[in-house]
């Protein structure tokens, strides 16, 4: 395979590598697309087709026509001369769905500390992203710590200290089994102490329709604002874009229950095709805070919009000659 160019001494950016990466370096949407006007004229039948594509890449039934009503009405107005056409229309529509939920986290420290709850379902990258996001604001000049709320899987607290002794960073924890809600506010009362400018704390994963540990999330949440009004600051939502549509539903429920406040979407590197951001984007309205395109510390980065859409519709690998 070529295509990838080699930057022996420079690492690659995150955006190419997203564009290297996502659905697995096949730039389905450009390829496709070529292949559905291979006369160069666009029509009905056209757009058509591009529905059951957006459809088919997890964009879902109701955002999918919301952009291709989008196109129809610009085929209608005979805006859609060609496919450079085309595509410029599908990236507006994209952007019109993606830009208002590109907003940046912002750590603005309260009188104490920062706290963001990290939530999510079995495996979507809850622990990692706090390693991740642990080392990155550290760099930025905040002191951190980790809150082991997940005290359900044996390994859990030893995956949080792994990560916390790596950035060198405090966990609090307790022994497995032990109340959740106990070990985030002794956690909370530690980083208050020690004037820690931002508390990440991991929970258990959990499905959405298990209303008691839905339930337990929500516990958490209160026993923290109980003593600081304003905490958590942040809920964010671990979603793992290779689940499709029922990330979807995940969010959903999560929002519902907890009142989501950002999300991160994780391994857009297997063989998701990345659409699931659009209808999560549509749907929730909620802030898209960071995506995930790897286990490594740096694959994961803040959502920008407009890199998203270059790397949707940005031509692939099956493109080149
Ligand atoms: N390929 C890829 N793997 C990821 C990404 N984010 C996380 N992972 C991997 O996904 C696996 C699960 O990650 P965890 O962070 O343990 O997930 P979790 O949500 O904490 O899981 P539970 O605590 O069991 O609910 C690990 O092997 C991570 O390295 C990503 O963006 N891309
Ligand atoms: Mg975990």
């Amino acid at each position: 395979m070529f295509g990838k160019k080699e930057k022996p001494n420079k690492p690659e950016s995150f955006i190419s590598r997203l564009r290297a990466r996502l659905n697995r370096g096949d730039s389905w949407l450009s390829y496709d697309l070529a292949n559905l006007v291979p006369g160069g004229t666009i029509d009905d039948d056209v757009l058509d087709e591009l529905e059951s594509l957006l459809v088919m890449a997890d964009v879902g039934v109701e955002t999918t026509a919301l952009i291709i009503d989008d196109l129809k009405n610009s085929l209608a107005r005979k805006e859609l001369k060609d496919l450079a056409a085309l595509r410029a229309g599908i990236e507006h529509a994209v952007l019109k769905i993606l830009e208002p939920v590109e907003q940046s986290l912002v750590i603005d420290k309260p009188e104490g500390p920062f706290v963001i709850f990290m939530v999510g379902v079995n495996g979507a990258g809850k622990t990692t992203t706090i390693g991740k996001l642990a080392r990155r604001f550290r760099e930025q000049g905040h002191s951190v710590m980790l809150a082991a709320g997940d005290t359900f899987r044996a390994a859990a607290v030893e995956q949080l200290q792994a990560w916390g002794e790596r950035n060198d960073v405090p966990v609090i924890a307790q022994q497995s089994g032990a109340d959740p809600a106990a070990v985030i506010f002794d956690a909370w009362q530690a980083a208050r102490a020690r004037n820690i400018d931002v508390l990440l704390a991991d929970t258990a994963g959990r499905l959405q329709s298990q209303s008691g540990l839905m339930d337990e999330l929500a516990k958490m949440k209160r026993v923290v604002s109980r003593h600081d009004e304003s905490a958590p600051h942040e809920t964010m939502l671990v979603l793992d874009a290779s689940q499709g549509q029922n990330a979807l539903i995940q969010a959903e429920k999560f929002n519902e229950v907890l009142g989501i406040t950002g999300i991160v979407v994780t391994k857009l590197d297997g063989s998701a095709k990345g659409g699931i951001l659009l209808a999560i984007a549509n749907r929730l309205k909620v802030p898209v805070r960071f995506i995930g395109i790897g286990e490594a510390v740096d694959d994961l980065q803040p959502f920008n919009a407009r890199e998203f859409a270059t790397a949707l519709l940005s031509s692939g690998d099956r493109n080149s000659p």
